[in-house]
């Protein structure tokens, strides 16, 4: 039998064991509910342990006693709102040891592929890759360029500027020439280079037309550069891009920064109706502009005219990856929706 003193203990321990349970399962919580409430459980015998009690204790044991008891059903409520609060979120602790999902490949975009490729077949031929900024002045853009102050691409209708104050006035450059007269300006010739690069207009945006398009322009300066050179190396690149078989033909053109200057077609062909559409129904594909570098802009960027010549050639890679992907509207390119560019190779 407990003296007064003990059962004194008895029940503090008991407070402390029942503050100091927790579980997460509920079997173990109904153990704990019937171990201490239960009819034949702890805090029942605690307080038939009163009559051992002597009188003037009885009140603080009483106390003592309840405030177990209640500690017991608060502890009961808390553990059951917790488990079932877990069981509403469907808590589930992951299997650890099971192996990943493999995180799907992203594709190469279809104007990447296309000016990877474009700009592999000149590197093969010795023509080095530069590139360069996007926001140009109107000397690298322009005037360095031969484009006389009053020529309509000056234009604000076609060229974005961004600050025409300044000077000189600052732009978004509308061709990567920009890149070559920078090129011209800071190397001694030979000089053999393509840049691909992204450019800019003031164009209605349309399917076939947008305000931002790519390019890849060439230049090649040295001693005796010929046109025969420059028709030669255009006719070894439509054979790398267009197979063995290409025909090609040049039309004489007109650019500010060559002279003479060129278009090149390659022969589509006219065997459904939809060559005759992107054809014009001659069956010929204009695909780039070329010519020899007006010898004003070798003077320009301070490279003897007298010493040296150049030609230089400019296409469009949208173009060209909509004729071949069959892609029907330019703004596909730019809306980085995965379903369209996940269809593409994610090689070169
Ligand atoms: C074209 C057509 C013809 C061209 C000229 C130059 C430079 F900087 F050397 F003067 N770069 N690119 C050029 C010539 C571009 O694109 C249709």
């Amino acid at each position: 039998m407990s003296t007064v003193k003990n059962i004194f203990e008895d029940a503090r321990l008991m407070l402390e064991q029942v503050n100091a349970f927790t579980t997460t399962n509920k079997e173990e919580l109904e153990q704990f509910r019937i171990e201490y409430l239960g009819s034949k459980g702890k805090i029942k015998q605690l307080f038939a342990g009163m009559r051992t009690v002597a009188r003037e204790d009885k009140r603080a044991f009483g106390q003592l006693a309840n405030s177990v008891k209640q500690a017991a059903e608060q502890k009961v409520i808390q553990l059951r709102e917790a488990l079932e609060s877990a069981a509403d979120q469907h808590i589930e602790i992951p299997d650890l040891s099971l192996p990943v999902d493999n995180e799907a490949l992203g594709s190469r975009h279809p104007l990447s592929i296309t000016k990877n490729k474009i700009c592999q077949i000149f590197a093969q031929i010795g023509f080095t890759i530069v590139e360069g900024p996007e926001i140009e002045d109107d000397w690298h853009n322009f005037t360095a360029l031969n484009t006389p102050e009053d020529h309509p691409a000056r234009d604000m209708q076609d060229t974005f500027y961004i600050d025409k104050g300044a000077n000189p006035a600052m732009l978004l450059r509308t061709h990567t020439s920009s890149v070559q007269a920078r090129v011209m300006k800071s190397q001694e010739p030979p000089i053999r280079i393509v840049v691909p690069g992204r450019v800019y207009r003031n164009e209605t945006i349309s399917a076939r037309a947008h305000a931002q398009f790519h390019q890849v322009e060439g230049l090649y300066i040295d001693e005796n550069v010929s046109f025969a050179d420059l028709k030669q190396t255009l006719y070894y690149f439509a054979q790398e891009m267009y197979g063995k078989g290409v025909k090609i033909r040049l039309r004489p053109s007109y650019f500010p920064f060559t002279e003479p200057s060129a278009e090149m077609d390659v022969y589509w062909g006219l065997e459904n109706e939809n060559d005759y559409r992107i054809t014009k129904g001659t069956g010929w594909l204009e695909v780039l502009g070329c010519g020899m570098v007006d010898p004003a802009v070798l003077d320009n960027c301070g490279i003897d005219s007298q010493k040296y010549t150049g030609f230089a050639f400019g296409m469009g890679i949208d173009r060209q990856a909509m004729l071949k992907y069959q892609i029907g509207d330019i703004r596909m390119f730019f809306e980085n929706d995965v379903r369209f560019l996940r269809q593409f190779s994610s090689a070169f």
